[in-house]
């Protein structure tokens, strides 16, 4: 029959609605309109930033068109739909991505040129939303970005940090400060304030069992807040599906405590409400791990209640029984953080919704999926029972009666093997006893992946060994997520003209390549066309010319742009190396000053770039930086070296900076220890872009080499199985560094001598080195050292450079986002694309 309308006239309502601006003249009528209305500014008076804020608020309602249309026919169909948890969202900025997805670039371009402004600058004036450390939160964002592009009915949920990643300064001695990001100061566009959307969320009080043979019990008293939806916009690229990404915001609940007010205690109320602002106040700058800090345990539960009880309440609009939730809805929990989704959607089932604990236990294990993205013992997140008790007093017992009847069905398999439940006890005895986080989300979940091939193999024969012993292999799988980058922003957006090139020699829209990466296998025959190569080194030279101009105008440093660039940006951390590649360069140094000059004029001049963040409590991470920074005021000042060896650590790495750092990479740097860095997700987004990789045989460069071929990639180092040997021999059987590894001893000795000042300074990092040396460096030193020579090796043949880098672009469709989150879409959560008419 036909559907009545909601209310009022239809016609009236569908006259007045508008649709998406894609001529110029209306582009630049809705941008006046904003200067004029949303800013209340003069055309005489607006600034680059009030440009952005119009053009912001012109795509913004563009952007929700598509978006209420998609909502709308998601509502109508009610397909099953899955939800991203994660407690960190890298997005970068909004407005090209936007703009490009929209396939409005040109349009919007041209628009605001005839009103007196570049695009370029306007661009520039957006502030990163960095919610996020490093690849966990930028997958996160990729993954939507995917999901909306392949109309995957995908919702994120997240936090809406007042506070995102904080800045990072470098003091005059070359220290990492860190100063707040008040990302929010300027207004954000991009958000959409849901003040109708809330909930309320308990914390501490008291849980009673009810105690009449059901498993029921209430959960009363102790603090409650307010949970406010905020949503941000997600279009897909050149498709009408936008999805949403709901983040949470914490509120004091209104009228909350009046007691402490009437009795005259107006501070203590206004601390409980501080309290509650609290929560969603600040993101924590750890990336491997969390402190037991309680405010980060009250973020984790915060948000996963809140998301449940919205998930709950959309499921409950479709009027099916309770049971039937796990076929409409699919959660991912990304990583551990959102764990304590699995006792709450517990907590509901029973103590709120009736249900017998298997019926709710049925439910929960086929609703969640839970990918896990380190192996690293110290990184594996565990809570203490006792702040756990008084925080979460119904959840530690719903916990602790799942893993009762856990650990029953595990003696039932394995009687008597009492060694074996102490291992997979979700509780660790100790002091104080701790929940096992990756162990609740594993039982807790239909299917568990790790994040690279290796990794994933890893996860099965290590920390979840005896968990695939007991519930069998086939829960246990991979997506290469390394595959996480998506190629729009990563190489349409932030390398336009390698994007265009690509276009005109394939013959084929960018609108079918961006969205089938595969196809850029076609690049391959072009390989052997000088013309081609001509361009394509050409269009890396530009890159090139772009970041150092950006270095230049921000840092004031002067780039040789002749030279090789070489790249190392990430998350300061001891396993991923950072301290190999600077000990590398001083060994540079130290050569390249007993050279003649005849042998000098062979070498080709290289800068070593490094960017990345230190936790802020880390301090061998950034006893790195001060290195880093130190050794390059040396070395960029001797006259002897300078024109050859140029080193810089740009500050304050974010999404923004690597758009320009990646496409001007002649060679990246991925050289965790062998079996430590989980997948890694820059290395896909560098060689996307022509760069070449130097890497151990590790993560994701492993099937990165698989795909380009190994002679296209530089590896060193020993590999995975070595590693447990050699880590047994530095501990049992150590070998002093001078007769292991003369170089390496050679560079700690003059580092520790003091060439780049400070001569004690460095003791405590270089004697992680001399000392047990868990990652590694000594003896992956010299096999470092030849590899980088292998690299300058093939520099020199510049015909067969851009070959390999031609080669390495042509080969990377494996490493789509599109097709990692195809993979959940099929394998794991079971949903379909909508098509939104
Ligand atoms: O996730 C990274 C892995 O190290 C990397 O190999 C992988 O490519 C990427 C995507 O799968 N992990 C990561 O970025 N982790 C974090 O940022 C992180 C943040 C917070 C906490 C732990 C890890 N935490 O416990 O608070």
């Amino acid at each position: 029959g036909k559907e009545k309308w909601p209310r009022g006239e239809e016609k009236v309502w569908k006259d007045a609605m508008r649709d998406v601006d894609t001529e110029v003249t209306s582009i630049t009528k809705s941008f006046v309109n904003h200067v004029q209305t949303s800013l209340a500014r003069q055309p005489y008076n607006l600034d680059n930033l009030g440009a952005y804020q119009a053009a912001a608020l012109s795509v913004r309602d563009n952007l929700l068109v598509n978006w209420n249309e998609t909502a709308l026919q998601y509502t109508r169909k009610a397909p099953k739909r899955a939800y991203y948890l994660s407690l960190e969202f890298l997005m970068g900025r909004t407005l090209d991505n936007a703009l490009l997805n929209l396939g409005l670039k040109d349009q919007y371009s041209e628009g605001v040129k005839k009103l007196g402004f570049s695009v370029e600058d306007i661009l520039d004036q957006e502030r990163d939303a960095a919610l996020g450390n490093g690849g966990l939160g930028r997958l996160a964002a990729c993954y939507l970005d995917s999901s909306a592009s392949q109309e995957l009915p995908v919702w994120g949920y997240g936090l809406r940090y007042k506070y995102g990643i904080f800045q990072q300064l470098i003091s005059p001695a070359g220290d990492q400060l860190e100063a707040p990001d008040p990302w929010l100061d300027n207004q954000n566009p991009w958000e959409l304030p849901r003040l109708d959307v809330s909930y309320e969320i308990r914390f501490y009080g008291q849980a009673e069992r009810l105690g009449d043979g059901t498993p029921r019990a209430t959960w009363s008293g102790g603090q409650e807040v307010l949970a406010v939806a905020y949503d941000v916009m997600i279009p897909g690229c050149y498709t009408k599906t936008t999805n949403n990404l709901r983040l949470w915001e914490s509120k004091p609940k209104r009228g909350f405590d009046l007691n402490s007010f009437n009795a005259g205690n107006y501070e203590g109320a206004v601390e409980a409400s501080n309290s509650a602002a609290a929560i969603t106040s600040v993101l924590y700058p750890n990336d491997h791990t969390t402190f037991g800090k309680e405010l980060r345990l009250k973020q984790q539960y915060f948000w996963t209640a809140a998301s449940l009880a919205d998930i709950l309440r959309r499921f409950k609009n479709i009027g099916k029984p309770i049971t039937e939730f796990p076929d409409y809805v699919a959660i991912q929990l990304n990583d551990t953080h959102p764990t304590l989704a699995i006792p709450e959607l517990m907590r509901i089932l029973i103590d709120e919704e009736d249900q017998p604990w298997s019926t709710a236990w049925q439910i929960v294990t086929n609703t969640f999926f839970y990918t896990n993205h380190t192996v690293l013992p110290e990184a594996l997140e565990k809570w203490p029972v006792p702040l756990m008790e008084h925080l979460l007093p119904r959840h530690m017992q719903i916990i602790y009666d799942i893993n009762l009847l856990f650990l029953q069905s595990v003696e039932k398999k394995f009687p008597g093997d009492r060694d074996r439940l102490g291992r997979m006890s979700l509780i660790e005895e100790g002091f104080p006893k701790q929940v096992r986080m990756a162990y609740l989300a594993c039982i807790g979940s239909r299917k568990v992946n790790g994040v690279a091939e290796l990794h994933s193999d890893l996860v099965k024969t290590t920390i979840l060994k005896d968990f695939v012993e007991f519930e069998g292999i086939s829960k246990f799988g991979n997506v290469t997520n390394g595959s996480e980058l998506t190629p729009r922003r990563w190489l349409d957006q932030c390398n336009p003209e390698l994007s265009s090139l690509i276009s005109s020699t394939l013959k084929v829209d960018k609108a079918v390549w961006l969205k089938d990466l595969t196809r850029l296998e076609a690049l391959l025959p072009f390989t052997e066309d000088e013309a081609f190569r001509k361009e394509w080194a050409a269009i890396k030279q530009r890159n090139k010319e772009r970041l150092a101009h950006h270095v230049q105008t921000t840092l004031g440093f002067t780039i040789n742009t002749n030279a090789m660039f070489d790249v190392q940006i990430k998350r300061l951390h001891e396993y991923k190396r950072q301290t190999l590649n600077i000990l590398g360069v001083i060994h540079r140094y130290l050569t390249l000053k007993n050279m003649s000059a005849a042998e000098k004029k062979k070498v080709n001049p290289r800068v070593v770039f490094f960017a990345g963040k230190a936790a802020p409590a880390y301090y061998i991470a950034k006893l790195t930086i001060r290195l880093i920074v130190n050794v390059a005021r040396i070395i960029n000042e001797d006259p002897d070296t300078k024109d050859l060896l140029q080193l810089y650590f740009l500050p304050d790495y974010s999404v923004s900076l690597a758009e320009v750092l990646i496409p001007a990479s002649d060679i990246s740097q991925h050289i965790s220890t062998a079996g430590t860095e989980a997948s890694g997700t820059s290395n896909m987004k560098f060689c996307l872009n022509g760069g070449l990789l130097l890497g151990t045989v590790d993560g994701a460069n492993i099937e990165i080499a698989e795909e380009v071929g190994e002679s296209n990639v530089f590896f060193f180092g020993h590999l995975t199985p070595a590693v447990e040997d050699l880590r047994y021999q530095h501990t049992y059987h150590p070998t002093p560094i001078e007769e292991k590894c003369p170089a390496l001893a050679n560079v700690l000795n003059q580092v520790s001598a003091g060439l780049f000042g400070d001569a004690h300074v460095y003791e405590p990092l270089l004697n992680t080195i001399r000392q047990g040396d868990h990652y590694l460096l000594s003896d992956d030193f010299d096999s470092y050292i030849a590899a980088l020579a292998m690299v300058d090796e093939a520099y020199l043949d510049q015909t067969e450079w851009v070959k390999k880098s031609i080669r390495t672009t042509a080969k990377m469709g494996k490493f789509s986002s599109d097709r990692a989150i195809n993979e959940y879409a099929e394998s794991y959560w079971n949903i379909e694309a909508q098509k939104i008419a």
